[in-house]
């Protein structure tokens, strides 16, 4: 055939799809076949994922993907949340959510025990209270982990449910934070930091490397017969990193939904005592990269806004026309400050957050949405030049994928900030990222290079170039501490 079908499972915090991908000689064309909400539940044994429902829909969106015969499947999600299995193979309990209070001054323990330079020497992990070492600390001693044989990362637990084959994919096991980065593989001291028998931990797979097939009772399900499932770059924003349309060595990226995550592709960690300071990650990408990038807490802001007002996104097109008739500079957060983590009531917490700075809170929605996206901007410049410097790199263009390259206002915000051009798009590079593994898994696409080189081609990108006085950008970074 000219080309071939791949079928990308992503599910992000916010939402899951199934994409179908068609790869052939300079084509990439994409065409998402179900979308589906991904909502937590608040039990009374904290905040849980509804995984079953989610494994669900990936079913439905498999049916419909299965009618363009696709070579194989592959499946992304968040990072560092789990399931256990028992000895039987079942799961035990509904997942947590890290956003769950339950690791609520745990992971200062764990770094009081083994030392702050101790773990990131061997983990080279940016600290952050939900790394799955912390919730594994977390649930020391519960009835739940001392039945359990097996601990599945969500991908891992999706392909688990669709071929019965068990594994860990490495780009989402480096954000455990039981993975040694150097050696790419699981370490014995970091588990026993968390208390968690090193037995839990499956062996890694690689990007590319095939799971299995579907059981008899999910080809029945969805139509899919002697398809593959091949693990892909699991981690969605490990897959984000591949979807990246760059043509150079010199690019930041930021890939922007419910977080930003913003760095550096790099050849090797950088574990620097700065680095660890300024609080950088290096988690594992495709042929043998480090992703060197940090946290921001991301258009999360916007959502739960938005959920406090009770509108959704349809929202958003309006509300963004009234943010951009708001006055500059007038009110600034820290995004990373860790009190917006939780979900709740955000407008309070910014309100809050601005009073005790001695700002006037945002007087009415517009501003507030202002407030957020001129604050995320200037978290973005933080982040990018943080990690050019610290990994003495230099950086010439910003790419900006994933939901946020639909927000014009941020984009050109971001490019104004670092007084760099940014280029937006494409929005589903998580989904992209993981048609073009498994392509080249088929032997339909080449290395990296080729595969962004194909979707620089091929997708829908917008670059916006800085403008404006950047000085106005530096002096809100020093108003609130961003610099
Ligand atoms: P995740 O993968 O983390 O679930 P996405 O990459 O899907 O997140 O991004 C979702 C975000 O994209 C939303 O929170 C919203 O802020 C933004 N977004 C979606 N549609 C639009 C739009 N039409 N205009 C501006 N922003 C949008
Ligand atoms: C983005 C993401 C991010 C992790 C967070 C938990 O969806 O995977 O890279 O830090 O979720």
């Amino acid at each position: 055939p000219e080309h071939r079908s791949f079928a990308a499972v992503d599910l992000g915090a916010s939402s899951g799809r199934v994409v179908v991908g068609r790869v052939g000689a300079g084509e990439l064309s994409l065409g998402e076949v179900h979308r589906f909400g991904n909502e937590p539940v608040r039990l009374p044994s904290g905040l849980h994922w509804n995984v079953l429902g989610l494994y669900r829909e990936v079913l439905r969106g498999l049916r419909r993907a299965a009618e363009a015969r696709p070579v194989s499947v592959g499946v992304d999600s968040w990072a560092v949340d789990y399931g256990l299995l028992d000895g039987t193979g079942a799961l035990l309990g509904d997942p947590h959510h890290y956003r769950d209070p339950r690791t609520d001054g745990v992971a200062e323990q764990v770094v009081r025990e083994v030392g702050a330079a101790e773990l990131y020497a061997a983990n080279g992990l940016q600290f952050l209270p939900f790394n799955t070492i912390f919730q594994l600390a977390a649930a020391r001693g519960t009835p739940r982990l001392a039945a359990a044989r097996t601990l599945l990362l969500i991908p891992d637990l999706i392909g688990y449910w669709l071929t019965g084959s068990i594994g860990a994919e490495v780009t989402n096991a480096s954000t455990t934070g039981l993975l040694d980065v150097a050696r790419r593989s699981w370490s014995g001291e970091l588990a026993a930091a968390a208390g968690c028998d090193p037995a839990l931990l499956p062996a890694l797979r690689e990007p590319g490397e095939r799971i299995g097939e579907p059981l008899p009772e999910v080809a029945a399900a969805t139509g899919l017969e002697g398809t593959a499932v091949t693990a892909v770059a699991s981690h969605d924003t490990a897959s984000a990193v591949v979807g990246v349309p760059a043509a150079a060595a010199d690019f930041g990226y930021v890939s922007c939904g419910t977080w930003s995550l913003a760095g550096l592709e790099l050849a090797a960690p950088v574990r620097t005592e700065a680095a660890r300071r300024a609080n950088f990650t290096n988690e594992l990408g495709v042929e043998g990269s480090t992703r060197f990038l940090r946290n921001i807490m991301g258009l999360w802001l916007v959502q739960e806004t938005l959920r406090t007002w009770e509108l959704d996104t349809a929202a958003l097109p309006g509300l963004l026309a009234r943010a951009a008739a708001a006055p500059p500079f007038a009110a600034l957060v820290d995004p990373d400050d860790p009190r917006f983590l939780p979900p709740g009531d955000m407008p309070a917490r910014i309100a809050a957050y601005c009073a005790e700075t001695g700002q006037a809170p945002p007087p009415d929605r517009g501003a507030l949405l202002r407030c957020v996206l001129e604050s995320l901007a200037l978290a973005h410049r933080r982040t990018i030049r943080g990690a050019a410097r610290l990994a003495d790199r230099d950086v010439r263009v910003v790419h900006l994928v994933g939901g946020g390259a639909r927000n014009e206002l941020l984009c050109q915000w971001t490019a104004d900030a670092l007084g760099l051009p940014v280029v937006a798009g494409p929005v589903e590079a998580t989904a992209i990222g993981n048609v073009l593994v498994q392509a080249r898994a088929a032997g339909a696409v080449g290395d990296l290079a080729e595969m962004r080189g194909l979707t620089a081609a091929t997708q829908e990108l917008r670059r916006y170039d800085p403008v404006g006085d950047e000085r106005a950008w530096t002096a809100a970074a020093s108003r609130i501490g961003l610099e």
